[in-house]
């Protein structure tokens, strides 16, 4: 595959841009593969990524029933940060951020990481205690955040109210190499890249029954055909429970809508991400001006990838104390994804009871941040078939022996 650069940009230009080839290919499926992966959202794809890259395994297919990225990868509010309180989360989260500085040249494709610095504000005196927990624990895991007070937060972050009647804003944990990136550029990247190393993306293609002989994994049924293999990862999210059905086991994930809104573009007022986690709101600005907002997830578990009305009403009830110029925006469009939790709030990366069957999913609100980590835990696991460091905390059994990785707090997000 030829590579972007500035010298192909002008070498375009001149031919009027006929010279550019897809950015991956759509092949028919192949009989037989060494590896399946279930998902081309950014977990799925990272996975084969690291498959390839780190392990030389190749001949794998990234099978997608919609089209790339189009579940909660290219739905998120692409939050990345990796304060999270427990010692294997840490590990996972800043492996993944800091993959994330450097991702755009490893895959030669611009994911516009943008590191401009997360605050999750504290507006009780719980959260205080709660933030600065978190801040030395991150110190002690060599993740660098720090406990602001409320001066630096209105430093930072000009257009906030700090003082406001119900919940005055009393600091803060400060993440200044936390930011954003490009959601979809990730998995297209990504895609390109698995593509370029011979692997086969596969867009509308539903897994739609998961074979097996003598507790192993053969195979799957899908719209396109049979396809064989003896390992399997299933990486989708909110549709992990479905999956995990068809190969004969349950998984403790329930699947819920989260939903996120923007506002209409205006001039750049903020170069921050703040999330309010006692009033259930975050906030950010993105590239092209619109107010990227979002609250809690949906009150009931659900499969339903859209917004409703009463969830705008609330998030920006919820924020406008803070933030008092959202009153003056109008709102201009709004979605939602199905995300997959888990009662610890942590993910699942973890061999089945399936020989040769590996689970990535129970992300919830929180998986964008973690897409170049969870991939390369989740690729060394299928190729050695066995947990490694990053991914030996994240077993399925962690639920039977009561042995939980508890990141309510450090999920942000309300559940
Ligand atoms: P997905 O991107 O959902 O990919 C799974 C894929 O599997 C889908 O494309 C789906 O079509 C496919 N699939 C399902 N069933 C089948 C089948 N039978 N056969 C074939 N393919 C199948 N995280 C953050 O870190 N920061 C944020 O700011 C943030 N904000 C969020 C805001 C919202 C509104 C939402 C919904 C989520 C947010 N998240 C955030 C969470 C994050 O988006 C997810 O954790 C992450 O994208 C999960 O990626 P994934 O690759 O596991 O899943
Ligand atoms: O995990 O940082 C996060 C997040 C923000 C919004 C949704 N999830």
């Amino acid at each position: 595959m030829k590579r972007y650069s500035a010298f192909a940009i002008a070498r375009e230009a001149l031919r009027h841009h006929r010279g550019w080839e897809r950015a991956w290919r759509s092949p028919e499926p192949k009989r037989r593969y060494d590896a399946i992966i279930i998902g081309a959202g950014g977990h799925g794809l990272a996975t084969a990524y690291y498959l390839g890259k780190n392990h030389g395994i190749t001949n794998v297919a990234i099978l997608e029933k919609g089209w790339l990225g189009g579940g909660n990868t290219g739905r998120n509010t692409t939050i990345i940060r990796s304060n999270y309180l427990q010692d294997p989360s840490a590990a996972i989260y800043e492996k993944s951020r800091s993959l994330y500085e450097t991702l755009s040249q490893e895959l030669n494709y611009n994911i516009m990481f943008s590191p401009r610095g997360v605050i999750m504000l504290a507006q009780t005196e719980h959260e205080v205690r709660g933030y600065k927990r978190t801040a030395h624990a991150n110190a002690l895991q060599g993740v660098t955040t720090e406990w602001i007070d409320a001066a630096r937060v209105k430093q930072l972050c000009p257009i906030m109210n700090i003082e406001g009647p119900r919940y005055p804003v009393l600091g803060g944990l400060y993440q200044a190499r936390g930011g954003t990136a490009r959601h979809d550029a990730v998995a297209w990247g990504y895609a390109r890249a698995c593509s370029d190393m011979g692997m086969d993306v596969i867009q509308q293609c539903e897994v739609t029954a998961i074979r097996r002989t003598g507790g192993k994994v053969t195979g799957v049924d899908t719209s396109r055909g049979s396809i064989d293999c003896d390992r399997l990862g299933i990486v989708v999210a909110g549709h992990s429970s479905h999956l995990a059905e068809m190969a004969g086991f349950r998984l403790p994930i329930e699947s819920v809508a989260l939903q996120a809104l923007v506002s209409e573009p205006i001039k750049p007022c903020m170069d921050i991400v703040v999330m309010a986690n006692t009033v259930h709101g975050y906030l950010s600005q993105s590239d092209k001006g619109e107010m990227v907002i979002g609250g809690g997830t949906d009150g009931f578990n659900n499969y339903t990838q859209r917004g409703s009305f009463h969830h705008i009403e609330e998030t920006v009830r919820a924020l406008v104390e803070t933030f008092p110029m959202l009153s003056r925006l109008k709102m201009l469009r709004q979605w939602g994804g199905i995300v997959d939790m888990t009662g610890d709030r942590s993910p699942l990366i973890s061999p089945t009871p399936v020989e040769g069957i590996f689970v990535n999913c129970g992300w919830g609100t929180g998986g964008f941040k973690a897409i170049p980590g969870s991939g390369w835990a989740m690729a060394d696991l299928m190729a050695r078939r066995a947990p490694g460091p990053l991914s030996a905390a994240f077993g399925i059994e962690r639920f039977r022996e009561g042995r939980f990785i508890d990141e309510s707090v450090a999920a942000g997000v309300a559940h």
